[in-house]
């Protein structure tokens, strides 16, 4: 029997193998292109590529871990800031929208909203926590977007809160750092590249579906990103930091891959 984590470390893995086979096809010049066809250019066209050979579990994870920073960096490359992710009509939501997490839903954090501060960290002009009502003050704007997560499903949703850019600047976060990483009341973390943090898209999540966001999709806050993977928006984020020093993340750590979006 494999563990969850396992299996989701090989769900993680298969789609990895064809992002990063997709990519790697993409990041070719189009004479070399032509020569591989899609068939040819595989994990053992890969492992030929990289030197590593794939004749031990050692040397595989070797080789894709490599191939995966070598992914972060051509999916970095790729990532184009103005292109939007699609967005949808009401009667196109997914009711119930699924809930997710590393635990079940009997085991989601209850967070007090009183008592609740949001840190901010690292690389910052304005470093100051900020409560709950205070963020709810700042101008709102909504999103109707499908969340994907690796796991094998999607779901349409409706979440509202404050665009993240906007938020960076105004606490005066050095948008020349390189990674903003987040900390959660559930021991999860994750961290993005800058550019998606600035993406018009991005949102610092308040409320789910006109209503305030409800304990299990991540109450007080969440980090919403309609370009990125689920496992990468964080929910129930209690700090934010703005830092050069690579962050990682709960699954990301464990081998999936970093950039983990479009
Ligand atoms: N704090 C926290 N955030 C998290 C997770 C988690 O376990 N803890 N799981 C991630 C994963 S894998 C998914 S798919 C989404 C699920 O969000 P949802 O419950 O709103 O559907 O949350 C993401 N953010
Ligand atoms: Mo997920």
């Amino acid at each position: 029997m494999k563990s969850q984590s396992e299996k989701r470390i090989m769900q993680a893995t298969a789609l990895d193998t064809e992002m990063i086979i997709k990519d790697a096809r993409a990041a070719l010049p189009s004479s070399t292109r032509r020569r591989f066809t899609q068939r040819a250019l595989t994990l053992g066209g890969l492992s030929l590529l990289s030197g590593c050979e794939l004749t031990e579990q050692e040397s595989v994870n070797k080789m894709l871990s490599a191939i995966s920073r070598m992914n972060d960096k051509v999916q970095a490359a790729l990532f184009d800031p103005n292109k939007l992710a699609p967005t949808y009509p009401a009667s196109m939501i997914t009711r119930p929208f699924p809930f997710n997490a590393f635990y079940g839903e009997d085991e989601v954090p209850q967070v007090d909203g009183e008592a609740y501060r949001l840190a901010i960290a690292g690389l910052v002009r304005d470093k100051r926590a900020w409560s709950l009502s205070e963020l709810q003050r700042l101008p709102q704007t909504e999103q109707i977007t499908r969340h994907i997560c690796v796991e094998g499903w999607s779901a349409i949703g409706r979440w509202g809160g404050v665009p993240f850019a906007g938020f960076l600047r105004m606490i005066g976060a050095d948008l020349s750092a390189q990674f903003v990483s987040f900390r959660c009341s559930d021991d999860y973390y994750t961290s993005i590249d800058m550019p998606t943090a600035l993406h018009p898209q991005t949102q610092l999540t308040l409320s789910y579906d006109g209503e305030v966001l409800p304990p299990k999709y991540g109450f007080p806050m969440k980090l919403r990103m309609p370009t990125k993977l689920g496992y990468k928006n964080p929910k129930h984020i209690v700090a934010i930091e703005i830092t050069n020093t690579y962050p990682g993340g709960y699954w990301e750590d464990q081998g999936y891959n970093w950039f983990g979006g479009a």
